[in-house]
């Protein structure tokens, strides 16, 4: 019995826990025999034998149930063990990437310009009606205020259609010399293969005493952005016009996808339209309070850019929100 026990405690693992099992309980089992050979024994023999076999059987079943459980409870560990996940350790399949287009875009930009010591300024995305119209020389009664493009709220509220009122805002609250950018999201009532009804822009503006930031100086500094952005491209300045600025430009770059020979994405024209600019008007000078100083402006779709700059040729792909096109930066 103490050697039955013994093999019992021993057993490593449930096959040899059933061997133990076989050899005293199976059918030719050491303690299945001494059952069998009690028909041989009589009488008072027969009752002590017996009642020891059964005691030596239950005792077997308990400790048998013991060890079985105990073996049981080890191997699920050891499963349990084998199948743990450590979520702090690195994968290799983990895909990086540098993130939204649009995000990615946007920091190149406003990387080129904080370099130049350009302040990066942000405001407040419902606006007013003087900060997003009035004061940029957009009086009431102009195309650009319809209400088809504007987002309203009651009281005149709507949602920012440009970057420019945080202009404004940084003119009204410091005095020149600035030198500022404003990235940021902007909306309009526009919606179709090349709108969205929000989008993102970045503008820039620069105000000094009179003279101190001119044309040249525009014209030098997005020059040097565009070839900072796209390489080796050639750039042009045709003349626009914005009602907040004067003389105005808007600014072509060659097109890099066909080299300038004509192509779909350039509207076989050789050049692609990248940004607007000029020289900041009096009247929102006037606006702000601001005498004897001179200025320039100019603003860009980061969408646009984006597309241009990143091989995007699909407006949606940067809102759908497809894990699939952020893996492919
Ligand atoms: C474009 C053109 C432009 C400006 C934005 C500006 C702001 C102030 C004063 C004068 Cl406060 N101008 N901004 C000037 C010229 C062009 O944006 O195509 N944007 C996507």
């Amino acid at each position: 019995m103490d050697m039955m026990q013994q093999r019992i405690l021993d057993s490593k693992n449930m096959a040899e826990l059933e061997m133990v099992r076989i050899e005293f309980f199976g059918k030719k089992g050491s303690v299945t025999q001494k059952f069998n050979a009690l028909k041989d024994l009589e009488g008072e023999e027969k009752k002590q034998v017996a009642k020891e076999l059964n005691l030596l059987k239950a005792t077997f079943e308990k400790m048998f149930a013991q060890k079985k459980e105990e073996l049981e409870n080890i191997a699920l560990k050891e499963a349990l063990l084998a199948e743990k996940i450590d979520v702090s350790l690195f994968s290799n399949s983990t895909k990086r990437s540098v993130g939204h287009p649009i995000n990615y875009t946007k920091d190149r930009i406003i990387e080129y310009f904080r370099n130049l010591d350009f302040d990066l300024c942000v405001g407040p995305l419902v606006e007013d009606d003087f900060h997003n119209f009035q004061a940029l020389n957009l009086p009431e009664y102009h195309p650009a205020r319809d209400m088809q493009d504007t987002f309203y709220f009651k009281d005149s509220m709507l949602l920012r259609t440009h970057t420019s009122p945080v202009q404004i805002r940084t003119m009204l609250s410091q005095k020149p010399p600035i030198k500022m950018i404003c990235p940021g999201p902007t909306f309009r009532r526009d919606y179709d293969l090349t709108h969205t009804p929000m989008f993102h822009q970045v503008e820039g503006l620069v105000v000094d005493h009179k003279d101190k930031a001119n044309f040249a100086n525009l014209k030098y500094t997005l020059e040097d952005f565009l070839k900072y952005l796209f390489g080796d491209v050639k750039v042009r300045f045709r003349s626009s016009f914005f009602p907040f600025t004067e003389p105005s430009a808007e600014v072509d770059i060659s097109c890099n996808f066909c080299g300038g020979s004509g192509c779909r994405v350039c509207s076989h024209t050789g050049w692609l339209e990248v940004l607007g600019c000029g020289v900041v008007d009096s009247h929102v000078f006037e606006s702000v309070g601001y005498e004897g100083v001179s200025g320039y402006a100019f603003g860009m779709g980061i969408e646009r850019l984006a597309m241009l700059t990143c091989g995007v040729n699909d407006l949606r792909s940067f809102f759908e929100t497809d894990l699939r096109v952020l893996e492919q930066f």
